[in-house]
């Protein structure tokens, strides 16, 4: 090994499984490589990478050296001949284990409310905020309980539509891999007779409820501040005052949804919520039905928070359909749906304000025997077309994910992560067991195998993000970030200042900086760290 080592070996710098095929992406000219045993320095492995390509997304030229042989566990690193070296990593039985418990933590600290004590969220505790009533917009006399629920993001606002995405990727990844809840995250709530993935998601469906209009079943399109606060300040010290904005109608389809959703799986628990849960999802139903014309949300103009703007509302509504049918089993909504079905909106997106995809899936999990054999039969082969392309662009992708040059937006990372999803979904409908492979490829490059060789959750993995744009990271006082948020990753559109200062000209998968300011890359979720928890549950059944 030359003296002079650079990280350009990049891998998941939390491991592999023993069996799992294990391939890092290199940089630079060294085409032999080692596998050396972190603690004694033995070799274990030597190899030759395959020839270099130009990578696109990354710009930058990369070979790729597969070490799939070894399968001791044990710690490693590799070493390339031009002196290039990788993050430490292990190969053992559970290397996703800790991440997922961590990546569901997170939800625990995002939590609004409530305190956060010592016992649960050690030097990240703080006090209770935004405790007072919320005041309906328009409605000045009108205040409301407003309390609970997780904060979105770096901001202290709180989002129905992108809140119901997120319980819904958790309860579908336990609705599929139950396995993978079984251990205590833990959370105050541990042992109260259900999984903690519930638990915790009570805790968001509880909120969702006080979202509801009583009077129309319509759900309120967000609970914020008129503007967001400094980016340092505490969450118990954000005091200005709370406005419910208006009824959307992508609010209420997505809350009809999650709700009937939730019904579903909280029924073997607790009948009680589940009937709650149905009945909000009914009245929420109603309201999308009275309103058919209803468009996509606007801030009213004094408020300038998270916008969530999205005017394509038909999937909401086919989305919301699809869970009642499979909750409730009644042919209206059946009909709905197949009427929805026929509509161009896209059928296999699982984003904040694409819903397609949750609706596809909601009616295929219901099963064929039950469903409208064309539909079902046109909707599960375009499903496994989509995965199809996925795993097409991942095999000519540098680092093995199906994102194109395009695709690094605002929020990257969770098109990553949806896409596993996607992936995932196709494992399940068609029992090949190859989606799953790229959709691991796809956490592969979440925890290290992209051309920074960062780990973009925070606190895994020897690189992670460190500066996340988090306010109570920012705020309180302690060096580490909070543990298990996902950042948002690169976005070629260089959407705010920091980023557009620093990292003109780069390529599109290095458009990316670990800064506090850079909002547009480096926030943090919970739908961005709900995906993920999906695709990590699947490998931890
Ligand atoms: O869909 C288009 C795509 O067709 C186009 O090629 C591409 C080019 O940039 O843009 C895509 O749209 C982007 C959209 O996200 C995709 O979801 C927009 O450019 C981009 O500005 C937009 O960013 C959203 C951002 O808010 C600004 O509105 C993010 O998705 C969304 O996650 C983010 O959400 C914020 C909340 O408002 C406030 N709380 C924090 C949260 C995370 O940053
Ligand atoms: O902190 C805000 C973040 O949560 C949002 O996603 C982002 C885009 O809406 O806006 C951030 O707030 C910034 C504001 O938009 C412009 N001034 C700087 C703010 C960050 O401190
Ligand atoms: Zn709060």
């Amino acid at each position: 090994m030359s003296q002079s080592t650079s990280r350009t070996i990049a891998l998941n710098q939390l491991g592999y499984t023993p069996e799992a095929a294990k391939v890092a992406v290199f940089r630079g000219e060294g085409r032999e490589f080692r596998v050396v045993e972190e603690e004694s320095g033995t070799v274990v492995f030597s190899g030759r990478t395959d020839s270099p390509k130009q990578d696109l997304p990354s710009g930058a030229s990369v070979h790729s050296g597969d070490f799939s042989a070894v399968t001791a566990p044990g710690r490693y690193r590799l070493e390339s001949e031009d002196g290039g070296v990788s993050a430490v990593f292990s190969v053992s039985g559970k290397p996703y284990h800790d991440l997922q418990q961590g990546l569901l933590k997170a939800f625990y600290f995002y939590r609004c409310g409530v305190e956060l004590t010592e016992a649960y969220a050690g030097p990240w505790a703080h006090k209770a905020c935004h405790t007072a009533e919320g005041i309906v917009h328009g409605q000045p006399e009108l205040r409301l309980d407003s309390c609970g629920g997780w904060h979105d993001a770096g901001d202290y606002g709180k989002y129905s539509g992108p809140g119901a995405k997120a319980v819904a990727d958790l309860l579908l990844a336990y609705e599929l891999y139950p396995s993978a809840f079984a251990a205590p995250i833990p959370i105050p709530e541990s042992g109260q007779g259900m999984p903690d993935v519930l638990l915790e998601c009570k805790v968001e469906l509880d909120w969702l409820f006080k979202m509801q209009e009583a009077s129309t079943g319509g759900v309120y399109h967000k609970l914020t501040t008129l503007s967001f606060p400094g980016l340092d300040v505490m969450p118990e010290d954000d005091m200005a005052e709370l406005y419910f904005s208006p009824v959307s109608a992508t609010a209420t389809g997505n809350v009809a949804a999650v709700m009937a959703l939730a019904a579903r799986i909280y029924r073997a628990f607790d009948q009680a919520y589940a009937d709650k849960c149905l009945e909000a999802a009914v009245q929420a139903w109603g309201w999308l039905e009275s309103h058919p014309e209803a468009g996509g949300f606007t801030n009213p103009p004094e408020i300038s928070t998270g916008e969530y703007g999205d005017g394509e509302v038909r999937d909401e509504r086919y989305w919301a359909a699809a869970e009642l049918l499979r909750t409730t089993g009644e042919e209206k909504y059946h009909r709905a749906f197949l009427e929805l079905a026929t509509l161009p909106f896209p059928k296999y997106e699982l984003g904040w304000g694409d819903m397609g995809g949750y609706g596809t899936i909601a009616y295929l999990l219901r099963g064929e025997a039950t469903a409208d054999k064309e539909t079902y039969g046109t909707l599960k082969a375009g499903l496994l077309t989509e995965a199809d392309k996925l795993l097409r662009q991942s095999a000519e992708d540098g680092y093995g994910i199906s994102l194109l040059e395009e695709d690094y937006i605002w929020g990257s990372n969770m098109v990553v992560m949806n896409r596993a999803m996607l992936l995932l979904a196709a494992e399940h409908f068609s029992g090949e067991e190859h989606y799953a492979v790229c959709a691991l490829d796809h956490l592969h490059y979440l925890l290290g195998r992209n051309v920074l060789d960062i780990s973009y959750v925070t606190g895994f993995g020897d690189r992670p993000v460190m500066h996340p744009h988090h306010r109570p990271s920012v705020g309180d006082g302690v060096d580490l970030p909070v543990p298990g948020l996902v950042a948002g990753g690169p976005d070629r559109g260089l959407h705010d200042d920091y980023v557009a200062q620093h990292l003109q000209g780069r390529p599109a998968a290095a458009c990316f900086a670990d800064h506090e300011d850079s909002y547009s890359t480096n926030e943090v979720t919970i739908y961005w760290n709900s995906p993920a928890v999906f695709v990590t549950a699947r490998f931890n059944r």
